[in-house]
C-alpha cells in the first residue's frame, strides 16, 4: 500500500501559489475569522453570497471582467461581465419581490449549465431566499421527492423539461406557487399555471441591494442520498462563501482575471461551490460548457479558452485516458497550470496520466455536500503522492477515528490504521441541518466530531488515503445514488416482488448501479421483461440514476428480520468470501 513515488513540484513562484509550499506555517497562521475578514473586508454582522460574488467584486474593480463565458454545441460563446451578471441577478431578485416570494423560501432550478441558472442562483441569494439547484437528468420521481421535501415555492426550468418531467406532478406539489419557464421558441401557449421567465425578467428593474443576511441564514439547499429513507436535504448558510472563497485560493489557486473551468453540473454541490460561488469571489473568468463530456470538445475548450485552472472529476479523467494521449497531443495548453479533481477516488494511474498527457499531476481533493467546501487536498505548490487525497485544508482539523460505542469514539493516532474520516466542527461551510431531520443530523456528530461516513487511513506525513464508504451509497460518475431510492422505483413495477440495488465496479464510472430482482409469481425471467423493467426505471428515475444492469434472482439474501443484505450481494458480485464481510465495509 506504500506510495510508489512522489511527484516533486518545480518551484515557480509567481505562476503557482507558494503560500502552501510551507504547509505547516500556512496552517498555523490560518484562522477562519481572518478568512472572513479577507473576504468581506469588514467585521460587521452581515454576509450575503451575492454581495461577495458580485457587488464586492465590482467594488474591487472586476466589473468589466468577464465573469462567465457559456459555450454551446455550435461553439457560440455568450459572455457576461461581473456588472452584467449583477444586473441579471438583480432582475431576478426583483422578480422574486414582484411575486411576493418571502425571504427563506425555496427557489429551485431544473436547468443545465445556462446563464439563467447563474441569474437565478445569485438573485436568490441576493433576495435572501434559499437556492436549491436540482439535477436536470433526474426523472419525475426524484424531482417530486426533492421539491416536496424542500417545500419549493418557485421552480425555474425549461418548457421541455417541465412538460416531460414536472407537469404531471403539479397536483402533488401544492406548495409550488410559481413555475417560471425558459422557452425554446416563444410561439404557442405556455403550459397552464406557468409564467414566462424571460418576460418577467424583462419587466423587472435591474438594480437591487442584497438582503442584509447574516452568517447563520440558510442560502443553499442541496439534496444528497441516504442509504435508507428519503434523500437528505443539506442546508448551507451564507457563511459557506467564506470557506469556498478561501479554498478557491488555497486549493484551486484562483487569481483575479484568470480563466477557470469547473466541469461539474450545477445540480451537484461542486457545480455551485466551485462552478459559481467560490470562483466569482476570486474574480476569475469562468468557462461554462453547456454540452456533456466529449474528449475532443474538452481538449478544444482547454486550448481555445486558454484555461489556466481546471477542476474536474475522476470519471471524466478516465474517459480522457481511454480516448488516448495521442488525442491530448493534437492541441497545446500553454496557459494550463493547475489541474484538480473531486468526487470519487482518483487512482494513482490517473494522477500519473496527468503527468504524461499535460506534464502536471491531477490534484485530488476530498469533500462532501455536508462539508460545503474542500476539506482535504493536494495543494498547488506541494509535492503530490499519487493515489493520496492530500492533507487537511488550513482551518480544518481532520482525523481517522473508530466508533467505540454509542456516542464515543477513538482517534486513531498511529498511521496506516483504517477508520472513518472525522472533522472537528467549526468551519463556516459546515451544513447547518438535514432539512426536517434533526435526528439524522445529530447522528453525524459524535464526541465533538463530525463523522463523514467515509473510510480512510492517514500516513505518517498526514496524507489521507481513501479506503471506501462506510455505507451502501453508490457513487457513479461522481453522483451519489441512494440504493433505496432506486429500489423504491423498481418496486413500483408490477412484476417486481423484491429488489436489492448495489454498486458494482466500473472501469470508467467508478461504480455502476446494478439491481437484483425477485419476480412476483406469474412472471418469468426474460430479456423482454428485463428491458421493460429497465425502461420503467429510466422513466421514473432518469438515466443518471436508473440501474444499468438487472439480474433476476430466485431469492435475495435476507437477514432474519427480513432486511435484504446488500453487502452479501456485493461480496458475491466481487467474488469476495461471504463470511468475511467485516473487512469489506466499515461499521454502520
Ligand atoms: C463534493 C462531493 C461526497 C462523497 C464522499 C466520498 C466521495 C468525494 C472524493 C471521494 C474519494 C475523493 N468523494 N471526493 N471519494 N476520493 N477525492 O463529491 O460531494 O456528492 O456529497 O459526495 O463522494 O464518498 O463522502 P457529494
Amino acid at each position: 500500500m506504500m506510495p510508489t513515488r512522489t511527484i516533486h513540484k518545480p518551484s515557480a513562484p509567481g505562476t503557482t501559489a507558494h503560500y502552501l509550499r510551507d504547509y505547516d506555517r500556512t496552517r498555523r497562521e490560518f484562522s477562519w475569522a481572518q478568512a472572513r475578514l479577507e473576504l468581506v473586508g469588514r467585521a460587521d454582522a452581515h454576509l450575503n453570497i451575492a454581495h461577495e460574488a458580485l457587488d464586492h467584486r465590482i467594488a474591487l474593480g472586476s466589473g468589466d471582467i468577464v465573469a462567465a463565458r457559456f459555450i454551446d454545441r455550435d461553439w457560440n460563446r455568450v459572455e457576461f461581465t461581473y456588472r452584467e451578471l449583477k444586473r441579471l441577478a438583480d432582475r431576478f431578485a426583483n422578480v422574486l419581490g414582484a411575486l411576493a416570494v418571502p425571504r427563506g423560501a425555496t427557489v429551485a432550478t431544473l436547468l443545465g449549465r445556462v446563464p439563467e441558472l447563474f441569474a437565478v442562483g445569485l438573485g436568490t441569494f441576493a433576495a435572501g431566499a434559499v437556492f436549491s439547484p436540482l439535477f436536470s437528468a433526474f426523472g419525475p420521481e426524484p424531482l417530486k421527492t426533492r421539491l416536496q421535501l424542500g417545500h419549493a415555492q418557485v421552480l425555474v426550468t425549461t418548457e421541455t423539461l417541465y412538460r416531460r418531467k414536472v407537469a404531471a406532478l403539479r397536483e402533488a406539489l401544492p406548495e409550488l406557487r410559481h413555475v417560471l419557464l425558459l422557452r425554446e421558441d416563444s410561439g404557442g401557449a405556455l403550459p397552464e399555471r406557468c409564467a414566462d421567465f424571460a418576460a418577467l425578467m424583462r419587466n423587472a428593474p435591474d438594480a437591487y441591494d442584497p438582503a442584509p443576511t447574516t452568517d447563520a441564514d440558510v442560502a443553499l439547499l442541496h439534496f444528497t442520498s441516504g442509504t435508507t429513507g428519503k434523500p437528505k436535504g443539506v442546508t448551507l448558510t451564507h457563511a459557506a462563501v467564506i470557506a469556498q472563497h478561501a479554498t478557491s485560493r488555497l486549493v484551486l489557486d484562483l487569481h483575479p482575471g484568470e480563466v477557470f473551468w469547473c466541469t461539474a453540473d450545477p445540480g451537484w454541490v461542486t457545480g455551485i461551490a466551485y462552478g459559481l460561488i467560490g470562483p466569482l469571489t476570486r474574480g476569475v473568468t469562468m468557462i461554462v460548457d453547456r454540452e456533456e463530456f466529449d474528449a475532443q470538445r474538452w481538449y478544444r475548450i482547454l486550448e481555445a479558452e486558454r484555461v489556466a485552472v481546471w477542476y474536474t472529476a475522476p470519471t471524466a479523467i478516465r474517459m480522457l485516458m481511454k480516448a488516448g494521449t495521442a488525442l491530448t497531443r493534437t492541441r497545446t495548453y500553454p496557459q494550463l497550470r493547475h489541474m484538480a479533481s473531486v468526487g470519487e477516488p482518483l487512482n494513482a494511474e490517473a494522477v500519473e496520466w496527468g503527468m504524461e498527457a499535460f506534464g502536471m499531476p491531477f490534484h485530488d481533493t476530498w469533500w462532501q455536500t455536508e462539508t460545503g467546501a474542500i476539506m482535504i487536498a493536494n495543494f498547488p505548490a506541494c509535492d503530490v503522492v499519487p493515489g493520496s487525497m492530500g492533507r487537511a485544508v488550513p482551518g480544518i482539523e481532520a482525523r481517522v477515528v473508530r466508533r467505540t460505542g454509542a456516542g464515543t469514539l477513538e482517534i486513531l493516532e498511529s498511521p496506516e490504521q483504517v477508520g472513518e474520516i472525522a472533522l472537528r466542527p467549526g468551519w463556516p461551510s459546515m451544513f447547518s441541518s438535514y432539512l426536517e431531520d434533526p435526528n439524522r443530523y445529530r447522528q453525524c456528530f459524535i464526541d465533538g466530531w463530525y463523522l463523514a461516513g467515509d473510510l480512510a487511513r492517514r500516513d505518517q506525513d498526514g496524507q489521507f488515503w481513501f479506503v471506501g464508504r462506510a455505507d451502501d451509497i453508490i457513487k457513479s460518475s461522481g453522483h451519489l445514488i441512494s440504493p433505496f431510492e432506486v429500489e423504491s422505483a423498481l418496486m413500483r413495477h408490477p412484476a417486481v416482488a423484491q429488489v436489492a440495488v448495489i454498486g458494482v465496479p466500473d472501469a470508467v464510472a467508478g461504480q455502476a448501479v446494478k439491481a437484483f430482482v425477485e419476480l412476483r409469481s406469474g412472471f418469468e425471467p426474460s430479456d423482454a421483461l428485463r428491458l421493460k423493467i429497465l425502461g420503467h426505471a429510466r422513466r421514473l428515475l432518469g438515466a443518471a440514476v436508473a440501474p444499468r444492469e438487472i439480474a433476476f434472482s430466485d431469492s435475495l439474501p435476507r437477514t432474519r428480520s427480513g432486511k435484504i443484505m446488500r453487502r452479501l450481494l456485493r461480496a458475491r458480485e466481487l467474488g469476495l468470501p461471504e463470511g468475511d464481510l467485516s473487512t469489506l465495509e466499515g461499521r454502520e
